[in-house]
Parts: structure tokens; sequence; C-alpha cells
């Protein structure tokens, strides 16, 4: 099976598990695992921020982020097709008792100053006011997209200027910085906090760094306590997380992989696809007539997966467990699945 159902399905390599054997740990909400104190160290470097601290999901570094910087009853300003909102099971409201006031970004992908300045809402008697401004980056359900600094700085001036935080997904920040060929820190410098993850194309089995100031990052520690994220012996989890730091340049491939299916894909009779800027590829299979769900399920009977993201359109990912042999041969099995449905 060819599988492009995501970039987190990558197996750690023999490196990583080596490095996981022979991790130096200690007991981390003690603040003595010597390799996840150095991941918190290396990933603050990177991402031009003062701290960071090291959690086990994505999830859980967006949810303690936004606990962290809201109150109960704030709004949230976010894109409508941003994970915190569609992908993390209505955290924002269960975990941090927040209501995301949601905007329609498009395929800009973050918010217009225009946008944030008309979702503020000042705190009032009656208003709860706006606690935070949470973008993303690259953006997952918007196919990928490598927002630009000057679209980032822009949205964060406008936040900044309404006194309202802003929280950066950076999930695949390194794809949005390779994509861009920017320093990660041209990306990140402008928002408050920002989250990356570990498990997705740079190949780690687990982990994410939510990196901001110290003062706030001393907070998150306490957040990620009462959310049962403090781990104990996590080297053994952050050894391959310092090794999938050296994966960052070589997502480049993954973005050149997810072009080559995207032209393949394009050539297919029926099927429409939205240019990759980084390794998601979104398509529609709306002008062939089939379904999103039969066309995923044809395909992986002819040994490729992918996941349905709609009614006619799906989601394929690149990543460092696909080669561009995989990519040429899934072109082809997904070609024989289209035409199995039009027999
Ligand atoms: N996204 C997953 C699914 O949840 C959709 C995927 O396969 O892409 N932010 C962004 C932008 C993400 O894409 C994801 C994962 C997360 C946060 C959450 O990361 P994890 O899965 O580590 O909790």
């Amino acid at each position: 099976m060819i599988d492009l159902r995501s970039d987190t399905v990558t197996k750690p390599s023999d490196a990583m598990r080596d490095a996981a054997h022979d991790a130096e740990v200690g007991d981390d909400v003690y603040g003595d695992d010597p390799s996840v104190n150095e991941l918190e160290r290396r990933a603050a470097d990177l991402v031009g921020m003062e701290a960071a601290l090291f959690v086990p999901s994505g999830t859980m570094g967006n949810q303690v982020a936004i606990r962290t910087h809201t109150e109960r009853g704030q709004e949230l300003v976010v894109d409508n097709e941003a994970h915190v909102v569609k992908w993390e099971l209505g955290g924002v409201a269960d975990l941090s008792g927040v209501q995301a006031r949601m905007v329609d970004c498009g395929p800009r992908a973050v918010p217009t100053a225009e946008q944030v300045r008309a979702a503020y809402v000042e705190e009032s008697l009656h208003r709860p006011g706006t606690g935070l401004l949470c973008l993303e980056n690259t953006h997952n359900s918007r196919g990928g997209v490598a927002v630009g600094v000057d679209a980032i700085e822009e949205a964060c001036e406008a936040a900044h200027d309404l006194g309202v935080p802003v929280h950066l997904d950076g999930a695949r920040l390194f794809n949005a910085a390779v994509a861009l060929d920017v320093a990660p820190e041209a990306l990140t410098g402008p928002a408050d906090t920002v989250n990356f993850c570990l498990s997705k194309g740079l190949g780690a089995p687990v982990g994410s760094l939510l990196a901001g100031p110290a003062p706030f990052v001393d907070r998150a520690r306490r957040v990620r306590k009462l959310f049962g994220g403090g781990m104990r012996q996590a080297g053994v989890v952050a050894a391959p997380g310092l090794l999938a730091l050296e994966n960052v340049d070589r997502l480049a491939d993954d973005h050149a992989n997810a072009r080559v299916l995207a032209e393949g894909l394009d050539a297919i009779a029926g099927i429409s696809v939205q240019e990759p800027d980084t390794n998601i590829v979104m398509i529609s299979a709306e002008e062939a007539g089939v379904s999103a769900s039969d066309l995923t399920a044809a395909a992986a009977d002819h040994g490729v997966a992918f996941n349905p993201t709609g009614a006619y359109t799906a989601r394929l990912c690149t990543h460092l467990d696909v080669s561009r042999a995989d990519v040429t041969k899934a072109v082809d099995r997904i070609a024989a699945a289209v035409e199995s449905l039009r027999l």
C-alpha cells in the first residue's frame, strides 16, 4: 500500500530507534531530562523564541497555547478551516471555554488586517472581548498553503494594534519556510507563540514544541500538566525528535514529489487538482462524477491510501516514506481506480 493519508504515517528510522534506545533520560516533570531540555532549547532557537515546551502532540500544543493565552468566555479569531477549530474536537470550547469567531480567509488562508479588525470584539458589559488570534502555516485544510511573511505580518500587526496576542499553528512550519525559502523566524517572529510538529514531515514518532516568551512557556508548562501532558522519562521520544530537526531541508523532496503527483493526477480525465505549495495535494473528482468515498475506496483496492475531505474532494500527502517511484506508481493506480469507477 502506498500510504498518502498523511505525513503523520512515517515510521521512525533506524537512527531514531537507536537514539531512543541510547537516550539520556530523567524525570521531565522535575525538569531533569537532558534530552528533553536539549530539544526544548534547540526548538526555541530554531523558531527564534525565548523558550519551548515539549508536548505529545500538535493538538496538545495548540490547546495548551489557547488555554494559556485566553480567559474563559473570551473570543478566538480564527479561519473557519483552521485545524484548531475543525479537527481538535471542539477543544477550544471544551478545554479553554472560549468561543471561536470564525473568518472565511479563502485561499489566502490568513485574515487580512481588515478581517482582523472586523472580527475584533471589545470587552464590555455585554461582550466578552477578543483574547487571541490564531493563524495556521502551512494551512492544512486549504491545501498545504504556504502563507508568506507579508500576510503573517499584516494579520499579527492588526491584532497587536488591538492588544490581541497571536498564536501560530505551525504544525508544518518548516514546510512553509522551505517552500518560501525564508528562515523559520521570519514566519514566527511576528507571532507571540508558535507550535510545530516533529511527527509530520520531519519523521519523528511523536512530539510537538510550543515556543514563545519564557514567562508564557512557564505558564504553559502548568497547563500541560493540567491536561495530562506531563511526561516523565520523555527523553526516549525527545531523542528521535532531535534527529527529526535534521530533516528540515529534505522537505523540499516531499514538495517536489507533491508537484509530480499533482501533475500526474491532473492529467486523469475528470480529476482536477489544486496546485500544491508544499506536500499536500487536494483533488476533486466532481467532473468525473465520482464521490470522494468511492474514489478513496477504489484507490485503496488498487493499493493507494488517501483521505476524503468533502463530497468530491480528497487530500493526498507526500512524506519521508514515499519515494518518487511511489508517487509515479500512485498516479497509475489512481488512474486505474478512476477508470474502474467509470465502467
Ligand atoms: N493534522 C492531521 C489531522 O488531524 C487532520 C493530519 O493528518 O494532517 N495543526 C495542523 C495544521 C495539523 O495538520 C495537525 C494534524 C495538528 C495541528 C495536530 O497535530 P497532532 O496530530 O500531532 O495532534
